[in-house]
């Protein structure tokens, strides 16, 4: 079936999940915001990073069980299935992210792609882990996604689907243009991200929101540009049991132009008509990586990890 290359964006960004919360209760609200979404002309929606459940990796646990317990070991499941039954009778595509607990015991930061007639056609898994592995007492407050998951197995696939070329990463990686490098040397047409970002910096308390909604924005908006491709970046944002996270999600062109933007920490859904065929000029020009890049002088991006300066 061919699908339109022009088709709405909704980015629902979720407000605050407390601890408490259950997956039944967050699962209407993502419900009401699909209706949204659908009501509003979208057919596609993009929902956050561990959209599920509070970010439990701000939490230190040592049980093993008490950690499972934030963790999905199959989607859908039964907490879930009224999002992916709903979002098929509406014929809206969408894609949100969870803690995968695999059927070896592996723990992922996952999210999935599932298209309009209902069938998951992608699942990304977490690459860039940011935080630490064990408690770390020099902290405002924890960030212990380290100890929690591991990285991601899938690299950085881009999906043939939904009329275009459909890629995702998650949080922490949009900050790093190897991964959306990645993806724009599939030739991406759209990178959906959730993110779960603390307003202040758990190291520097002088970096406050300000500084995360700039840094959120500059990551976005060089992506998109750098590689000619739409962006769609949303916040899971407010307080979650007195730890702040930043809203600010956006939709961004390929020109890395914000279309569209948050205005609250709360749930919000945000649309945007988004046209696959704006992403041929940059690619064609500027960004036409088969005439311009030269990737032997690139070398060191894949073999070293750490800097290197030059002898003294
Ligand atoms: N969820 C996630 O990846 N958050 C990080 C916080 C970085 S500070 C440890 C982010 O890059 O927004």
């Amino acid at each position: 079936m061919t699908e339109p290359r022009r088709f709405r964006l909704a980015a629902c960004q979720l407000g605050p999940i407390q601890k408490a919360e259950s997956r039944e209760a967050v699962v209407a609200r993502l419900l009401a915001m699909l209706e949204q979404a659908h009501g509003e002309g979208a057919t596609l929606a993009v929902f956050p990073e561990l959209a599920l459940t509070t970010f439990f990796p701000r939490w230190y646990m040592e049980d093993q069980a008490e950690v499972d317990g934030w963790f999905e070991r199959d989607m859908p499941n039964p907490p879930t299935q009224p999002l992916f039954d709903r979002a098929k009778q509406l014929g809206v595509g969408f894609t949100f992210g969870y803690a995968e607990l695999t059927p070896e015991g592996r723990h992922f930061n996952t999210s999935i792609l599932v298209d309009r007639q209902g069938a998951i056609v992608g699942k990304y898994r977490k690459i860039h882990l940011p935080g630490h592995a064990e408690y770390d007492d020099a902290r405002a407050f924890q960030h212990l996604e380290k100890r929690y998951f591991e990285p991601g197995d899938f690299g950085f696939p881009v999906w043939r689907t939904m009329g275009g070329l459909m890629g995702m990463c998650i949080c922490n990686d949009r900050r790093w243009p190897e991964a959306w490098r990645v993806m724009g040397l599939q030739g991406v047409e759209l990178v959906m991200l959730g993110y779960n970002t603390p307003s202040v910096n758990s190291q520097k308390s002088e970096e406050g929101l300000e500084d995360r909604l700039f840094h959120n924005r500059l990551s976005v908006q060089a992506g998109c540009y750098q590689n000619a491709t739409w962006g769609v970046a949303v916040a899971k944002a407010g307080d979650e049991d007195g730890h702040p996270l930043i809203g600010g999600s956006l939709i961004v062109d390929p020109n890395g132009k914000i279309v569209a933007e948050a205005a609250t920490e709360a749930d919000e859904v945000l649309v945007a008509d988004i046209d696959l065929d704006a992403c041929t000029f940059g690619k064609t020009t500027i960004f036409d990586f088969a005439r311009h890049r030269r990737p032997e002088h690139y070398g060191r991006i894949v073999n070293q990890v750490g800097a290197e300066p030059p002898a003294r």
